[in-house]
């Protein structure tokens, strides 16, 4: 078998620039914060950052909405600082990750001004243009962020797509011109020292060209049409045709992780055969899906045994071919203590530990969200002016429009908003937790009093310690990476068990995901495993024959070799 490939070993950490750390007081984070903080993420150990995206934009999904996909936004610095960062990260042997937003531009990008100036000019064709039916919009699809996908244009007497916001018009990948345009641009990003690139809903670039109606769901005029955009006719040779155009004959390790929704295992394995060359892992979507009903804000709670059953079904299906990428969280989902874990003060710490030691130990790249490694936590939101993204806002205007039900909005708002993960990381226990002198661009969590980097890393027994011990195990031993992976208690609803096999190698992950203890017969066959790590401090060095008794929320790993 050849060696495994470098991504098998590693733990990205994702920065989301404008929540991560403000250099010049006005509230809004920025590669200089960066810059002071890149001992953090060394301290931590991550061998690849991933940087949501920095790049020119007016900022109305927080830079998922770019005019200029060469320069960054002086709200977040200038090249020069991207450069500096790059060679800060290099020289402490980490990767930079840039995310690549190709699915959409932002309106004001000179490509759409240009396409939207008129029916004739060369670059109508680079977006998608369409004649209104019967007066109206040209099909039923829905935006992610509520109302039609399509946005009249006057001047010209069409409508533009737009699948996330009006301001983020869809490109059109038909059109060679478009996708060399978007390759020139990877090209040159490689060129001056990134790593790779984390491809925002990279599954949605071939569109169904029919734009035909997706079946109608009753009582709503607009309706997701995802079987029509999500992994359409095309877009496997477009992937392929990137990787061969970017990346083919450049000498180097590249990371490439596409985030996919709706992704199944088989599209998965598809898209992750190293043998297509189209990416190296993907971002599927099943188990952050769970707890919602009929619509993202419908909230109906989490079935912990669906959770677990569902991450090992992805961790069996792609056991011989195609790799997964692991994550709890990220700048588009509530926190994860707060949505897996149980932050309820007297859980918080032990169940945001088992939620590291359960992803972690699993096959996969593992990724951390900014904060993720100190458990912070969900923000208490109350009311609807509290929220501040595109998203929630675009929401709460339709629920009073349409006179929807205003409490399960908030309740729904509060439990999956995406500004949960936004709010700015805590380093300190000051008002603004250190994250900047002027006022933060959102609140800071009231928890920053007690959870904050200052009180974690470096301290024994902290959340931080937990995440820096995980991630220098995977280094440490390759069963991490590349064991085999079998579930044990698949239908125990509170443990969460797992058994990973390399060789002579076999590690045993457990994690007690309740509020109660629970009493566990291991057999004999791991009397004598060595505890490599544990949540709680000073369990016995190696494990007994017979039972062990796991307390709330505790977790531990032994090692067999
Ligand atoms: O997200 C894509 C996506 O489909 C969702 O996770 C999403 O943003 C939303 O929460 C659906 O309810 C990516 C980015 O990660 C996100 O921040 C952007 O807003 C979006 O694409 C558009 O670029
Ligand atoms: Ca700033």
């Amino acid at each position: 078998m050849s060696d495994p490939a470098w991504f098998t070993s590693a733990v990205v950490y994702q920065v989301y620039p404008r929540s991560f750390a403000d250099s010049n007081g006005d509230g809004i984070g920025d590669l200089g914060g960066i810059l002071e903080h890149v001992d953090h993420l060394a301290t931590l150990g991550v061998d690849v950052v991933w940087l949501s995206p920095i790049y020119r934009s007016p900022q109305a999904d927080n830079g998922y909405d770019i005019s200029d996909y060469r320069d960054i936004d002086p709200l977040f610095g200038s090249l020069e600082q991207l450069d500096e960062l790059i060679a800060a990260l290099h020289a402490r042997g980490m990767k930079l990750v840039m995310d690549l937003v190709v699915n959409h531009t932002s309106d004001e990008h000179p490509w759409f001004v240009e396409s939207a100036s008129g029916k004739d000019g060369p670059k109508r064709d680079w977006y998608v243009w369409r004649d209104p039916r019967d007066g109206q919009e040209p099909n039923n699809w829905g935006s992610f962020f509520s109302g039609s996908a399509w946005q009249w244009d006057e001047a010209s007497g069409q409508y533009y797509l737009h699948l996330f916001d009006r301001k983020q018009p869809d490109l059109n990948w038909e059109n060679e011109d478009v996708r060399e345009a978007v390759y020139e641009m990877m090209r040159w990003w490689l060129d001056r020292g990134v790593d790779g690139f984390r491809m925002d809903v990279i599954n949605f670039i071939s569109k169904e060209q029919s734009f035909a109606d997706a079946p109608p769901v009753p009582g709503e005029r607009h309706v997701n049409a995802f079987e029509l955009f999500a992994n359409g006719p095309r877009i496997h040779e477009y992937l392929a045709e990137m990787h061969e155009r970017v990346f083919a004959g450049r000498e180097g390790q590249f990371l490439t992780v596409g985030e996919m929704p709706g992704v199944t295992t088989e599209e998965a394995i598809r898209y992750t055969d190293p043998a297509r060359g189209e990416v190296d892992m993907v971002f599927q979507f099943e188990h952050v899906s769970l707890d919602q009903g009929a619509s993202k804000w419908d909230w109906i709670g989490l079935d912990r045994l669906a959770l677990k059953q569902s991450l090992h079904r992805w961790q069996t299906a792609l056991a011989e071919q195609g790799w997964n990428s692991l994550y709890w969280d990220n700048h588009d989902q509530p926190r994860a203590v707060s949505r897996f874990g149980d932050d309820d003060p007297a859980h918080w710490d032990q169940s945001a530990k088992a939620l590291a030691t359960i992803l972690h130990g699993m096959r996969g790249t593992p990724y951390v969200y900014q904060g993720e490694e100190l458990g912070m936590t969900n923000y208490p939101f109350r009311t609807a002016d509290e929220h501040k993204d595109v998203e929630a806002v675009n929401h709460w205007k339709r629920v009073i429009d349409e006179g929807l039900d205003q409490q399960a909005a908030l309740t729904g708002m509060a439990k999956v908003g995406r500004d949960n993960a936004r709010t700015p990381v805590q380093w300190d226990a000051s008002p603004s937790a250190g994250f900047t002198t002027g006022e933060p661009w959102l609140p800071v969590n009231p928890n920053r009093s007690w959870l904050n980097a200052a009180a974690q890393v470096g301290k024994a027994g902290s959340v931080f310690e937990h995440y820096r011990a995980l991630i220098a195990l995977r280094h440490e031993h390759p069963v991490f990476a590349t064991g085999d992976f079998t579930g044990v208690l698949d239908d125990d609803p509170d443990v969460w068990a797992y058994v990973r096999v390399l060789g002579r190698q076999r590690l045993l992950v457990l994690a007690n995901c309740s509020r109660r203890s629970r009493e566990l017969e291991l057999g004999d066959g791991w009397a004598g495993a060595r505890l490599l790590l544990g949540s709680v401090p000073e369990r016995p060095a190696a494990l007994p024959p017979g039972s062990i008794t796991l307390d709330a929320w505790e977790s531990r790993i032994y090692l067999l070799d």
